[in-house]
C-alpha cells in the first residue's frame, strides 16, 4: 500500500507538494489529474477528495486533502466516498461519519 499523490503540475500549491516529496525521498506514485480537461469533475477522484481540489493523497483508505473553508486553511482528512461538509470532516474521525 503505496501513497497516491493526485497532482496537476500546472498547480503552483501541487509543485510544491511534489517538490517536497522528491527532495525528501518520499516514495509516491503520481497521479495525474488534469485540472483543465475537469478531471478533478470524475467520480473516482470524488472518492478522493469530496471538495474537489488538488493536491490530495491517498495512503490506502485514508485521504488527505487541504480543506478550504474559512476561517484558516487547515488539512482535512476524509474517508472513502465522504460528502460531508468540509468543517464536519475535519472534525470528526472517519469512524463518526
Ligand atoms: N488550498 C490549496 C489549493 C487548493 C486549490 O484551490 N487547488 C486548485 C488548483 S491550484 C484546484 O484544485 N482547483 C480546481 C477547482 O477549484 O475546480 C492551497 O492554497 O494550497
Amino acid at each position: 500500500m503505496g501513497l497516491e499523490l493526485f497532482l496537476d503540475l500546472l498547480s503552483q500549491p501541487c509543485r510544491t507538494v511534489y517538490i517536497f516529496t522528491r527532495r525528501n525521498g518520499i516514495p509516491f506514485q503520481l497521479r495525474t489529474v488534469e485540472l483543465l480537461k475537469g478531471q478533478h469533475y470524475t467520480e473516482s477522484f470524488g472518492q478522493v477528495n469530496p471538495l474537489r481540489k488538488v493536491p490530495a493523497l491517498k495512503g490506502g483508505d485514508f485521504t488527505l486533502a487541504e480543506r478550504t473553508c474559512k476561517p484558516e486553511p487547515r488539512w482535512m482528512s476524509t474517508c472513502p466516498g465522504s460528502t460531508q461538509p468540509c468543517r464536519v470532516a475535519a472534525a470528526e474521525p472517519c469512524d463518526r461519519r
